[in-house]
């Protein structure tokens, strides 16, 4: 034990003592077990394709957590701006021309400049310093990963997890634009085009988000060493921890070949928000993070890795999709809000929150990407 202690204290002393790191003492950062990082829980295709099974998942047998209240009717209309599109009677804060909202791009179609500036944008929040107040955090790109882990409790496996994660990504975006200058369109990824060859998709190639190793033949992950994001250090998770590790994958095929067309449309079949949402969450979401692997297995602090970005745009193209087919479905919502016994219905004054990295914002602020706090749509 001392041995190693006092070999970690050197490796840390040469890393701040040399601004310029050489790779061989990159190379020293923890890979963690494979195990250590758990996975996402899923249903099978096989079950969203059942139309009689409804999938809301299980939430009820982990530990109590504290839940935000919920809020109503206390919002008031800002002044002032008489240009304000209201379609939705959720719309507030902010202006959205429907004919003229920002567009989502798929991967496929984003321009090689867009794609280079998304990506300098992203590593120019990894080192830009924390804001501070963001536990664990060492960059400000970190502020944005502890957020998600010290929320997780409230944010999955119950109705908040789509408008939620449709806030935390705009919150990634506004940083981009805010802090770091990006002013293109945001990309998504149609991850049903790359379904069973993840590891094939130019995202994964040094230019991008770096490769995309299989597991190794002892059963482990692979450091990310090369690429936008290689040597990149982790300081949040595995899980509610806080222990410094290389951003690793150890991508699985057969899982990300169940992220097809058809499993995502046989859970956007579903009439009811919230059964829809089950089967989206434990469903393509799932098995997205869980075929990446590694760190993007890891639910607590799997926004580590940058792929998180892309693989939650992909999930919330789906919701938008989904609520296309009908308009209520930009102006109600239905599900538990918390795990509670009976639980608390979610409704449209259900305040989400991230821990002050933006100001908190309601569900329906959240639920039309064009109702003026977001203004959004996807290219398809
Ligand atoms: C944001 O919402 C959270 C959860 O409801 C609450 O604890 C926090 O006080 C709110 N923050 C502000 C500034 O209103
Ligand atoms: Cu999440």
């Amino acid at each position: 034990m001392r041995f190693s202690f006092t070999t970690q204290a050197l490796v840390g002393a040469v890393a701040v003592s040399a601004l310029t790191v050489p790779r061989s003492v990159e190379k020293r950062l923890t890979l963690i077990d494979l195990k250590q990082f758990g996975s996402f829980p899923t249903i099978t295709p096989e079950q969203a394709h059942s139309q009689a099974e409804k999938i809301k998942g299980p939430f009820s047998d982990g530990p109590q957590f504290n839940f935000p209240k919920i809020i109503g009717g206390n919002k008031s209309p800002s002044a002032g701006e008489d240009k304000v599109v209201t379609t939705s009677a959720a719309a507030a804060d902010g202006t959205c021309d429907r004919n003229n909202p920002k567009v989502r791009v798929e991967w496929k179609n984003y321009s090689p400049d867009d794609r280079k500036a998304f990506l300098s944008a992203i590593k120019c929040l990894m080192d830009k310093p924390s804001a501070g107040g963001f536990q664990g955090s060492k960059s400000r790109y970190e502020d944005i990963v502890s957020v998600h882990q010290q929320m997780t409790p409230n944010i999955h496996q119950r109705a908040t997890f789509l408008p939620w994660h449709r806030y935390y990504v705009s919150i990634f975006e506004d940083l981009m634009r805010n802090e770091c200058g990006f002013n293109g369109a945001f990309p998504w990824w149609d991850e049903t085009k790359d379904a069973g060859h993840f590891a094939d998709s130019d995202l994964f190639t040094d230019e991008y988000f770096g490769p995309l190793p299989g597991k190794t033949s002892n059963g482990q992950g692979t450091c990310i060493d090369t690429g936008t994001f290689g040597g990149l250090r982790l300081h949040i998770g595995p899980g509610s921890g806080f222990q410094d590790h290389c951003l690793s994958r150890a991508v699985d095929e057969s899982l990300t070949g169940t992220v097809s067309a058809q499993f995502v449309q046989d859970c956007n079949s579903r009439t009811s928000y919230d059964d829809m949402r089950g089967c989206q969450e434990l469903g393509p979401h799932a098995y997205g993070h869980n075929g990446v692997g590694a760190v993007m297995a890891e639910v607590q602090a799997s926004p580590g890795d940058p792929i998180f970005f892309m693989h939650h745009l992909f999930v919330d193209h789906s919701f938008r999709i989904w609520q296309n087919a009908d308009a209520s479905r930009t102006t109600s919502i239905n599900g538990c809000s918390d795990a509670n016994s009976p639980c608390t219905q979610i409704t449209m004054d259900y305040v989400l929150s991230s821990n002050g990295l933006k100001a908190n914002t309601t569900v329906g602020n959240v639920m039309d990407t064009m109702g003026g706090y977001l203004c959004y749509r996807y290219d398809y």
